[in-house]
């Protein structure tokens, strides 16, 4: 299929779009452009239904003709509590004796003794007891008369670069539309009704959730849902309030409320729980009848028209940083289920790719806003049920990360803050943890952790016992000071690096010849086969947890000389790294994943986890510019996996073929994650793909596969990660371009070092690049492979180029210059 060059991608204006008719009150429907989402028909289940946030407050829009319904979701609308038991307090002593096992070879005896000394004492089950998962916060069902006539012309569509959803359809001559969209100025969930005929709108509106809420009138046209997590005392509490406000006709509230013979009507529902993100303060914060009161009252006293003006500055704020074109073709005039399944079905659809890039921006900016009080969960803000698939927590062997990965690259450091200070929040119970199962100061978590605080290993092996997980989410405080440069928000995160570190320095153990490793240590979710025959998954040393703990040696290392703070320290966790086994390569030519060439005993050969591969990312230990051998082994142990797996690990992948430079293995994995799935059924092995509502299939729904591909289609474009100096970055430009996207632009990626840049090419090759840095900035440059760069000049002169014998450029960049890249 031929691929057109399409223009009209970057910044769409506002309301640009074709107004082909215009309701009672001038309110225009909207035609599909570049950035709708959008369906001939209403969702038929929730896998359909379309996505909108605010960061806190979401909905998904089924888009019913006669029953609308929003199901509603508060991020902080968590079952459980605060479990002060979590910890086995002396499990540190089952220490030496499972080291010892470990040593004499006896894999599986050790695992018995993790598996009865080292997991959590109490809570930790999903849904259960004190552990609890994250809730539907309930419904706003709609229901109109029914339709005058037969139902033509309908459409249901979610416009990206506007965050704002509706349903358009005509009846009897008349043509209605419902736009909704959750403000994040004003803290509220707004649906405009409207008809093209006057006095037409009439509906009724009811708040409710399958248990543990009650719904009563407030005043006149209002109505208010309260209720808690479990219907147990001590539970969150929940408040939901909703109001109409007609233009004509009349409103009343009853046990819903009724619009009658309206010109067109606005609903308001704001939200909000007792929940705070505060240990000390066991996670109880105040009543949220006043806030969500006070919201309910200001945003319904104001104009549609100021909300929606002040909702598209502020998500485009954010949106608009980055434009990205990689081409068009005829099948993006289709509705997107339709795309979707020729996309998966071979066809070509290179506008479908930059669609569901933005998507992944738009979720993460729809339910990670900087204010959040929490971060967005494994289903972002996304849930419907009281108990939701592993709790919809935040699973921190992979899935937590993953959410985060394109937060800088994407040019959304803002949108990161929430997890940042949730790490922060976990160093009081991570404390406890640390003690309980090390004996030392500082502070740790194990595989998960929840609203409440979690840090306890798990209740269950093998998946409970892996302890790096505190360490690993700190990379996540390093990065985006290394993106933002910022030395007051590195002084605040640096004692949480530090205490991450001094935890890990208890899990180490010298091996047989002197070097660092973990001891007991587990590969997440992954088990092997010893020579002797021992099925087992505990050992020493696997790499993961290795590659976890070197990066976090590296960061708080150059995190404390960035500060000029603690030179004992650091110099103490310099010589801990440099003792630390490096990444070994197996005999059949692989990245080793456990501590011994147990690789091809794998229990499962195609396992979705691919913990070894931390070094080539999201770590930077491995890189075949500066570690070839081991990039090709890593290479070795991606093709020993194989392709198959969840739609998250179908992510992951995309990015280390990226890593590899690898771009048409990228893509053929971008591809498959393009999969149209309809299963909602738990699949551990080969389901992964995307819904037809672009969500991520696991199956089921978890929206880390969203956002590690966004994560690893921007990896595509752009590389940061590696140090030629302290501090000091390489700009690797198109590293893994697949041959399929010749021609193609993008616009406002960052790199570390604080820099955002924007590439052109064609036919595979750069033609120009422009670099804004947002500190004065010191890097080098390399140029897509094959290519050169001739110059680099700003309005004020050009730079000076000082080749290095490695093939990139370094250059001095001044903050407040715009920079241009010329290519050879
Ligand atoms: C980890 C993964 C599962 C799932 C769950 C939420 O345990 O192994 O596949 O993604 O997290």
């Amino acid at each position: 299929m031929k691929t057109t060059r399409r223009r009209f991608l970057e910044a769409v204006p506002t309301g640009a779009a074709l107004a082909v008719l215009r309701s009672a009150s001038g309110a225009a429907v909207p035609e599909p452009g570049p950035f709708t989402i959008w369906y001939q028909q209403p969702a038929a289940k929730w896998e359909e239904a379309l996505a909108v946030g605010n960061g806190r407050l979401g909905a998904m829009i089924f888009g019913g003709v006669e029953k609308e319904r929003l199901q509603l979701n508060e991020i902080t609308v968590w079952s459980g509590s605060l479990e002060q038991n979590a910890d086995k307090p002396e499990a540190y002593k089952s220490l030496p004796a499972i080291r010892k096992l470990i040593d004499e070879g006896k894999y599986a005896d050790a695992g018995k003794i993790v598996g009865a000394e080292r997991l959590c004492l109490k809570g930790g089950r999903y849904g259960r007891d004190s552990y609890g998962s994250y809730q539907t916060l309930g419904d706003l069902n709609l229901e109109f008369p029914a339709p005058a006539g037969s139902v033509t012309g309908y459409r249901r569509w979610l416009d990206i670069n506007e965050a704002i959803a509706g349903v358009t359809w005509q009846a009897g001559g008349d043509t209605w539309m419902r736009e909704i969209f959750s403000s994040a100025v004003d803290r509220a969930l707004v649906v405009r009704v409207s008809c093209s005929r006057k006095g037409a709108v009439s509906f009724h509106a009811r708040l409710s959730r399958v248990k543990f809420a009650e719904t009563r009138p407030l005043g006149s046209g209002t109505l208010v849902m309260t209720g808690t997590s479990t219907g147990q005392p001590g539970d969150l509490r929940f408040e939901a309030q909703v109001r109409a406000v007609a233009k004509g006709g009349t409103v009343t509230a009853g046990d819903g409320i009724e619009v009658k013979d309206a010109d067109e009507a606005l609903i308001f529902l704001t939200a909000g729980t007792d929940y705070v993100l505060d240990y000390a303060k066991s996670y109880k914060g105040e009543d949220p009848h006043p806030a969500v009161t006070r919201d309910l009252e200001k945003a319904s006293k104001r104009a549609f028209a100021a909300i929606k003006s002040d909702h598209l500055r502020d998500y485009q704020g954010y949106f608009h940083r980055v434009s990205l074109d990689l081409g068009t073709t005829a099948n993006a005039a289709l509705p997107t289920d339709e795309r979707l399944r020729k996309f998966s079905a071979g066809e070509d659809d290179a506008a479908l790719v930059s669609l569901f890039y933005q998507f992944g921006r738009y979720l993460l900016i729809s339910s990670s806003r900087p204010d959040n009080p929490l971060p967005s969960n494994s289903q972002g803000i996304w849930g419907d049920g009281l108990s939701l698939p592993w709790g919809c927590d935040y699973k921190s062997n992979i899935n937590f990360q993953m959410n985060y990965w394109p937060a800088e690259t994407a040019n959304l450091g803002e949108c990161h803050k929430p997890m940042l200070r949730a790490i922060e929040g976990l160093v009081a119970p991570g404390e406890k943890t640390a003690k309980a199962y090390f004996d030392s100061p500082g502070w740790a978590m194990a595989y998960t952790t929840n609203a409440w605080g979690w840090t306890a290993p798990g209740p269950g092996t093998p998946w409970g016992p892996f302890m790096c997980g505190g360490a690993w989410v700190c990379q996540h405080l390093w990065e985006h000071y290394s993106f933002n440069r910022d030395r007051a928000y590195l002084t605040r995160v640096y004692p949480v690096m530090k205490g991450a570190a001094e935890a890990c320095l208890a899990m180490l153990a010298p091996d047989e010849n002197g070097k660092l490793v973990t001891s007991p240590s587990t590969s997440p979710e992954n088990s092997f086969r010893t020579d002797d025959g021992q099925a087992a998954w505990t050992c020493a040393g696997t790499a993961v947890e290795r590659q976890i703990i070197w990066e976090l040696f590296n960061n708080t290392t150059m995190a404390a000389r960035t500060l000029g703070v603690d030179a004992g320290f650091r110099e103490k966790l310099e010589t801990a790294k440099a003792s630390i086994r490096p990444p070994e390569i197996g005999h059949a030519g692989q990245l080793m994943e456990w501590g011994k060439d147990w690789d091809l005993n794998a229990r499962e050969m195609g396992h979705r986890h691919i913990s070894h591969l931390f070094a080539l990312h999201p770590g930077r230990q491995i890189d075949p510019l500066r570690t070839p051998e081991l990039a090709d082994a890593a290479k070795k142990s991606l093709a020993l996996r194989g392709d198959e797996g969840t739609g998250w690990s179908k992510a992951w992948k995309i990015n280390c073929w990226a890593r590899l430079h690898d771009g048409e293995h990228a893509y053929k994995l971008i591809r498959e994650q393009l999969t149209a799935v309809d299963s909602t059924r738990t699949n551990y092995s080969n389901g992964g793909g995307t819904y037809l509502n672009l969500f991520d299939a696991h199956p089921p729904f978890q929206i880390d596969g969203n956002f590690g591909a966004l994560s690893g289609i921007t990896e595509m474009l752009v590389q940061s990660h590696l140090l030629y100096d302290d501090d000091r970055y390489l700009l690797h430009l198109l590293p893994a371009l697949p041959p399929l996207w010749a021609d193609g632009e993008v616009k406002g990626l960052r790199a570390r070092g604080g820099v955002e840049l924007d590439i052109a090419w064609r036919g595979g090759k750069a033609v120009s690049a422009t670099l804004r840095p947002s500190v004065d900035a010191t890097c080098r440059i390399l140029a897509p492979k094959g290519q050169k760069i001739e110059g680099i000049r700003s309005a004020k002169g050009a730079t000076v180029l000082h080749p290095a014998s490695d093939g990139t450029i370094e250059v001095k960049l001044s903050i407040a210059s715009i920079w241009q890249i010329r290519f050879a």
